[in-house]
Parts: C-alpha cells; structure tokens; sequence
C-alpha cells in the first residue's frame, strides 16, 4: 500500500523532522497555513527569507527550505531592516512569538512600524512565554494565573492588532488556529502586500498556558477557550466596551497603501 506524503511536504528541510513542539501546540498548523499560502501563490521560495529568534514559534523557520535566520529573542525586525535594506526584493518573512515581538522586541515592533517597513510579520499568540514554561506575557489576561504570578497577573494585557494600527503597520488582522482558511487568506494577503503586514493567529498551549492558566493540559479545551474568546469584527462593533473587556475580536482591522521603508541609501549589488 503506498502512503500519499503531504503535498506541501516539499517545502520542508530536509532532516530537521521530528519537530519539536508539544503536542497540541497550534505551531504546526500556522506553519501549515503559512505553506498552504506559499503554495497557492506559487511563490519561489529562493526569493523568501524566513526569521524566528527564540521561542516556540521562532522555531518554525527551522523546518522551512527557505534561507532561513533564527537568531535571538526579539531582535527579527532589527535582521529584517538590515536585509530589507540590502536586498528590498527578497520577501522576509518573520515567525514570532508573542514575548518575542511585544516584550523583548516590542520597541522594534513599533519603528518597524511606523516606518512602514516591507515584511510580513506573522504572531502566534499563545497568551504566555511557553518555550521558558508558562511565565506572564504582555498578552496575558488580567488575573490570569501562570508560572509567574501565582495569584493572578495585575497588568492589563495588551492588544497588539490595536497597537499595530496605531503604529502605522498597513496591513493587520487577527484569526485564530480554529479558522484555516481565514487564517490562509490573511497570510497569501500579508505576503502580497507593500508595506508592514502583521497577521495574528491565536493558539492553543495546552503544556504551559493550559495547565497554569486553565487548569487543563487538554487541547480542546485550551481551543474552546480562545473560539469562545473571539468574536467576529461585524459583531464586536454592536458590543459595548465593557462586554469587549475580556473578549479578542477577530478579522481584518487594516489594508491600506503607504511609502515603505527604503533607509537612506540603498545599495545595489550590481553597483558596488
Ligand atoms: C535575551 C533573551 N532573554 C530571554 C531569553 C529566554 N527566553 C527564551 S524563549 C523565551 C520566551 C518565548 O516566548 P514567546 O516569544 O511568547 O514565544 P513562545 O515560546 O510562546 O512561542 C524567553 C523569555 C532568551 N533566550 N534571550
């Protein structure tokens, strides 16, 4: 009997398999909507360059055939300048944990930002630091218990698609591991759009979110609580603020044109 392999099998180094993320963690299927995305446009992967720092989710770029850089925690947009500048027709594609993109990395987030700098971002949003083992994120609920606040976290958490929105970022939307498709749709937008795109994929971490936050390591009911989280954009705008509170809207909230981000000079190779 012959086993039919995953057509988008292809696009996987060679190698590095089996991965390493738990079972249950959403990783594998953003990774999946991200191929799916490249596949649908047929994109050449010798013209995309893909960044992790450290994390869980920075990890996904390791099981991709593309030139590929995972570096430090929070630093993949400061590696994006410098290869957006030096090379503006590669494609750089960025894979970040939350932590990685609004804690450690958050100031280069925002510049990035609003410089309008050409690449896509793409955040996995598992509400903790989950590679570390459960520490509070600025994404985490107020009172939400983790490794790190035992009797309940006292900050606000952050929405990071109303900061990119602000910052100037001009393509932003926010779906979550229960929507494939929307989830592929906004990646094959976000890789066709000039300028700063940032997609968010909320995802289940049944190992450290789940088992301090919800006091469950069960991935369905880690999934339940973010679908039961998030409401649709059209429906969010007939709610009040207070009923929003603790609520995570989902859809597009941004698609605009801008000047991107070129620096001072640009260095062609040909001309050096
Ligand atoms: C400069 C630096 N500070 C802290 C760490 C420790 N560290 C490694 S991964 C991580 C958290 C990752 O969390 P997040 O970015 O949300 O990604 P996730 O693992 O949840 O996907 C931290 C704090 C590090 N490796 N380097």
């Amino acid at each position: 009997m012959s086993v039919k392999q995953n057509p988008l099998r292809k696009y996987i180094r060679d190698g590095n398999l089996p991965h390493f993320f738990c079972s249950g963690c959403g990783c594998g299927q953003v990774l999946n909507y991200f191929l799916k995305a490249v596949d649908d446009l047929d994109m050449n992967l010798d013209e995309i360059v893909t960044i992790g720092g450290v994390g869980c989710t920075a990890r996904i770029p390791v099981y991709l055939s593309t030139d590929t850089f995972h570096g430090v925690h929070g630093r993949t947009l400061a590696w994006a300048t410098g290869i957006k500048l030096y090379k503006p027709e590669l494609k750089v594609v960025i894979f970040a944990g939350d932590g990685d993109l609004v804690s450690i990395g958050g100031n280069h987030f925002l510049h990035a930002m609003r410089r309008n700098l050409d690449v896509t971002v793409i955040l996995v949003n598992n509400f903790n630091f989950a590679m570390t083992g459960g520490q509070v994120a600025p994404t985490t609920l107020f009172d939400s218990i983790t490794m790190t606040t035992p009797y309940g976290s006292k900050e606000n958490c952050l929405d990071i698609c109303k900061l990119a929105e602000t910052a100037g970022a001009t393509y932003v939307s926010r779906w979550n591991t229960d929507k494939p498709m929307q989830s592929v749709n906004s990646i094959k937008k976000a890789l066709q759009h000039k300028g700063f795109s940032l997609v968010e994929i909320m995802s289940q971490c049944p190992t450290n979110f789940g088992r301090y936050s919800l006091k469950t390591g069960d991935t369905k009911k880690v999934l339940d609580w973010i679908v039961d989280k998030s409401v649709p954009k059209a429906k969010a705008e007939k709610m009040s603020n207070e009923d929003l509170a603790d609520k995570f809207v989902i859809g597009e909230f941004v698609h605009t044109e801008k000047p991107v981000f070129l620096g001072t000079t640009v260095y062609n190779q040909d001309e050096k």
